[in-house]
Parts: C-alpha cells; structure tokens; sequence
C-alpha cells in the first residue's frame, strides 16, 4: 500500500555550503509538510548500513566516508504521492543529467557528492525513518 511519507537527507556538501535554507524552502514551496526534522553527523557504522546494499558497489567507501564528514539534515515529509514526487523533486542522481528545475540540477556537485538523499520506496521510506528517528521524534 502506497503511504505519504517519505525520508529525505540534506548531505554533508548541502549543510557545509549553507543551502539547508534554500532546499528546504523548495521542498515546502513544493507541497511537502515537515513531519520531523533533525542535524545529526552519522558514524562510519550508520552510514555502512544506511548504505549496505551499495556494499559491492566501487564507490562504496567514499560514499561512507562523504556521508560521515560532518552533519546532515534528516527528515520526514509528507505529502501524497510522496516517495515518487520527492524524487523527481530532487532530480538523476547525476546532478548532470537532472532536469531543470529539479534540487540535484540547482545544488549538486557531482555523481557522488548530490546534496539530497531520497527514499526509493514507501518500504524503504520506513526503514530509513525508523534507522534515523525515534517513535517520540515522529510526529
Ligand atoms: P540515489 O541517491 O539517486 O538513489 P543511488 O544509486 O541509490 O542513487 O546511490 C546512492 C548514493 O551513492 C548517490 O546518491 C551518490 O551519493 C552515490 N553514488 C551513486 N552512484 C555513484 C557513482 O557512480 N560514483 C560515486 N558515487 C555514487
Ligand atoms: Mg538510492
């Protein structure tokens, strides 16, 4: 069953050259509600399982360590349709091939260091809420 939330990340590269500001203003002015929200710097062990079935991939490593050098925004948003929407909100995981308008096109720097994360499915939406935020930090 399709649900309305999804699980979102501002990454290391957005937080450290200050566009948490202008992303999220983009995300509300695009429909979703904030149900949560958080700064939180990931371990080498969160982002190793956060990312564990990119294990085998070859960029694996610096993706863990990308993820870990400093904090990231997590949050919850809701909207219908929101897993879907959320990601064409944020464009190709190539900020290259992101279509105009989209978040990786206006913030991203490249293929690995993309500003946004977005869950790909209502069951990894859940999965990724619940990695990141307590039952009493969901609203
Ligand atoms: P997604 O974030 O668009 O869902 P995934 O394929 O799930 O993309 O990859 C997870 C993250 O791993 C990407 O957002 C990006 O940070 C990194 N990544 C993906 N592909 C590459 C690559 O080819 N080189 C370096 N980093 C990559
Ligand atoms: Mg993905």
């Amino acid at each position: 069953m399709a649900t309305n939330r999804t699980f979102i990340m501002l990454k290391p590269d957005a937080v450290e050259k200050g566009y948490i500001g202008g992303i999220l203003e983009k995300i509300t002015a695009s429909g979703f509600k904030i149900v949560t929200l958080k700064l939180i710097q990931m371990t080498k062990a969160d982002a190793e399982t956060f990312y564990e079935v990119h294990n085998e991939r070859p960029f694996y490593e610096e993706l863990v360590e990308y993820m870990t050098r400093g904090p990231i925004v997590a949050a919850i948003l809701e909207k219908d349709n929101a897993v879907e929407d959320f990601r064409t909100l944020i464009g190709a995981t190539n900020p290259a091939e992101a279509a105009e308008g989209t978040i990786r096109k206006q913030y991203a720097a490249s293929i690995s260091e993309n500003a946004v994360h977005g869950s790909d499915s209502d069951d990894n939406a859940a999965i990724e809420s619940a990695f990141h935020f307590s039952g009493r930090e969901q609203f």
